[in-house]
């Protein structure tokens, strides 16, 4: 079996911790995976979620099996902060390990229902979107997504692709915060994009995974509920990792919503199936924080202070990026962690070997890997990078 095997190339993104980690170099930047940083370079856990977990080792009294579902009282909890005010007895929902694990489920049951379809996949997107879809048989289409010259969403171009998408295509869309480019559809886009796939009929896949890091909580979702609410279904793959810090524990969901009940109960009893083939059971604890941080209201003001906080310390470091680099102007009014920089892989190798910046090949930067005091320097040698 092995020798049939060929080889694969590691994750480039993860990759790029051991890189940094052996760099000696004391003045060294991490602007590769994405994960929140605070200004002293840490990603520390929440305090709402360590004393989550305090409750949790004095009360929790088993560890026996939950169902395939997982704890259901996390997916209530999580109910109102995703779909807000939205009628919620048309949604199903499933705790999945990691957004990862809802996309995974997304994928399957999306081969399963629509065998033959075609997934429109925006150009850029997280690589692993690509892997995902494809691992389960899904076949590929793409969308312009985002011009990096000119730090722009490509929103005619857009529209243009999914124009040629036939009914009963899918369509994969980030709900806030858009990995790798930090540029998210305004409002009035959104809803162009509802109008179209409704009137296309193709079926949406939201991938949420960063609420609360880009505009706020409500605002981050906003997208997400103008597409639900003009199709008749859709998925929503949601990731707790980042607004919670959870990363490790692996703590998702994946909803499906449609407002035709034995629809939605035949999804239903799909996704479940899909999940006990995959996992059986999804792991415990980082559910279970979530659920006991937003079921009681001090710990969830807590929380939502803490996730503040970050927001905040993003945009202030999108602000110094943009006073400082006139060419960055654009990246104020983007959102979440990322953004993606014209690099060519020859200037991000140059940005590694020369000034000790490690990014992604994409071009892609973490923002919370910087601070405010380090945008000067960083812009210097960004602007050396970029001359001819
Ligand atoms: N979707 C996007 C756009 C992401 O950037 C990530 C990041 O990890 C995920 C999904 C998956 O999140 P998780 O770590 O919960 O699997
Ligand atoms: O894009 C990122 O950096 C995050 C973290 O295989 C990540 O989404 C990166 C690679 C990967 C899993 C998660």
């Amino acid at each position: 079996v092995f020798s049939g095997l060929a080889p694969q190339a590691p994750d480039g993104l993860l990759a790029l911790i051991g890189a940094y980690r052996s760099d000696p170099r004391p003045d060294k930047l991490d602007l590769g995976v994405g994960v929140y940083r605070d200004a002293r370079g840490r990603t520390p856990v929440f305090a709402a979620v360590k004393a989550a977990e305090r409750l949790l080792v004095e009360g929790q009294d088993t560890k026996a099996y939950l169902g395939a579902e997982g704890d259901v009282g996390y997916l209530e909890a999580l109910r109102p902060l995703v779909f807000g005010a939205r009628a919620q007895a048309d949604v199903f929902g499933v705790q999945t390990p990691g957004g990862t694990g809802a996309l995974r489920l997304a994928a399957e049951l999306l081969a399963a229902g629509r065998p033959g379809a075609k997934l429109f996949v925006g150009a850029p997107t997280w690589p692993n979107h690509e892997q995902i879809f494809e691992a389960a048989g899904v076949t590929l289409a793409t969308y312009d997504y985002f011009d990096a010259a000119s730090q722009t969403v490509r929103f005619e171009a857009m529209i243009a692709a999914l124009a040629t998408a036939a009914p009963g295509d899918a369509v994969l869309l980030q709900g806030a915060c858009h990995n790798p480019t930090g540029a998210d559809l305004t409002k009035d886009q959104w809803r162009t994009v509802a109008d179209l796939v409704a009137e296309r009929g193709l079926f949406p896949i939201i991938d949420l995974a960063y609420q609360g890091l880009g505009r706020g909580l409500e605002d981050d979702a906003l997208g997400m509920r103008l597409i639900l609410a003009a199709v008749p279904e859709a998925l929503v793959a949601y990731s707790c990792d980042k607004n919670f810090g959870l990363y490790r524990e692996r703590t998702g969901a994946l909803f499906a919503a449609c407002d035709h009940p034995q629809r939605l109960s035949k999804a239903g009893s799909n996704i479940l199936a899909l999940a006990r083939a995959n996992w059986s059971m999804p792991p415990d604890h980082g559910a279970a924080v979530v659920r006991t941080i937003l079921s009681d209201s001090d710990l969830a003001t807590m929380w939502a202070a803490e996730l503040e906080t970050m927001r905040q310390r993003l945009i202030d470091v999108r602000a110094a990026l943009a006073n400082h680099g006139p060419d960055l102007v654009a990246l104020k009014d983007q959102n979440g962690l990322f953004a993606c920089l014209p690099l060519t892989q020859h200037q991000v190798g140059r940005f590694r070997d020369d000034h000790a910046v490690y990014l992604a090949g994409s071009g892609r930067i973490n923002l919370a890997g910087l601070t405010v005091e380090a945008v000067p320097d960083f812009i210097r040698a960004y602007q050396t990078l970029r001359q001819p």
